[in-house]
């Protein structure tokens, strides 16, 4: 009774800030986003007759508190669907995303752990019922089954049944690229979860905020099919201004920029006027992402490398969905 599986983290271009229903994980709005090789998470579950309890080792060290209550939640959740409610497991995971490089690790955590657990109690999912489990543990994780571009649909449903991820593009599609800007400061001081909360609480920009997404997806689709650059990169950009806009309107109000974040920004924006398209998102931190295509790759990470306060630039292609090993 044991598997392993391998998930890629996923970047959204549209992004998901904010639930309808917290202990389902079910969100306002859909969400669109593209899969990532070079960061990932490969994980192996071993279910065994003789634990009372389940072991949680990330990178060889055992956790412990809210991280390992996160993951023998979602176990329980597994063992739920299978019917087999005492059986214990080993949950061995291997990080390849470093924390430092600004990518939350819960995405292709949660979708490595969904996919092996499920394979290794015996449940025998289909995508689509994958990307439904992986939501319960970690929302955006429900994108990471696929690989290239996916989109999660929000549903209607209070039970959840028709929340989850579906491909819009496979990784072949279209080869664009992003770099991931490191800060030298990092320091995240309002979680996701609690961000997006408190936006969709008290943020009076949220409703405009919720207005504006069947727009940009739209767009944003057709851009992908046309493999129309400039469209996709100005609306992703646009959009990640908009989420991070409702921030401001919280209360109490924050942000997670910093002035490099601001610095970066505005460098994304001067390389456009300089002939190369790029354009950025940034998620619940300070760091950037930059989207750009191949045969701009040289001059684009040497203009990031050189922006003061800037420590570090992860190139990554897109990645595949859910491996299993
Ligand atoms: C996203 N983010 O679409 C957005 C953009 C951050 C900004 O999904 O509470 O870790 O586990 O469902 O998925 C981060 O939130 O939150 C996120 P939970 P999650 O990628």
């Amino acid at each position: 009774m044991k598997a392993t599986a391998k998930a890629h983290t996923n970047i959204a271009l549209i992004k998901y800030w904010g639930k309808r229903e917290e202990a389902l994980i079910l969100p306002t709005n859909n969400s669109l986003s593209l899969t990532l090789d070079g960061f990932y998470t490969t994980t192996t579950v071993d279910f065994r007759d003789e634990l009372s309890q389940d072991v949680f080792m990330l990178d060889d060290q055992e956790v412990t508190g809210e991280a390992y209550q996160r993951v023998t939640k979602f176990l329980d959740l597994i063992r739920g669907l299978s019917g087999k409610t005492d059986l214990y497991a080993n949950v061995h995971s291997i990080n390849e995303v470093p924390t430092a490089a600004g990518f939350a690790s819960s995405a292709s955590g949660f979708a490595a752990l969904a996919a092996a657990g499920a394979k290794a109690i015996g449940l025998n999912l289909n995508d689509q019922e994958l990307s439904r489990l992986t939501r319960q543990g970690s929302g955006s994780a429900c994108r990471s089954i696929y690989g290239g571009f996916a989109e999660w649909e929000m549903g209607v449903r209070l039970d959840g049944s028709d929340s989850y991820a579906v491909p819009i593009a496979p990784k072949e599609h279209w080869d664009i690229r992003v770099a991931a800007v490191v800060l030298s400061s990092t320091m995240k001081k309002v979680s996701s979860r609690a961000g997006m909360k408190r936006t969709v609480e008290t943020s009076p920009f949220y409703t405009g905020w919720i207005d504006s997404i069947p727009n940009d997806l739209n767009g944003i689709k057709a851009g992908i099919q046309e493999k129309d650059f400039e469209k996709v990169g100005a609306i992703a950009e646009a959009n990640c201004l908009k989420m991070h806009a409702t921030t401001l309107g919280a209360n109490p109000p924050f942000t997670y920029w910093h002035d490099t974040t601001l610095r970066v920004m505005h460098t994304v924006q001067k390389m456009r006027e300089n002939g190369i398209p790029a354009y950025f998102t940034i998620d619940a931190g300070p760091n950037v992402k930059v989207l750009y295509l191949p045969e701009d790759e040289a001059k684009v990470e040497n203009t990031l490398r050189n922006i003061a306060g800037v420590s570090d630039v992860r190139l990554s292609r897109a990645g595949s969905g859910i491996t299993y090993l």
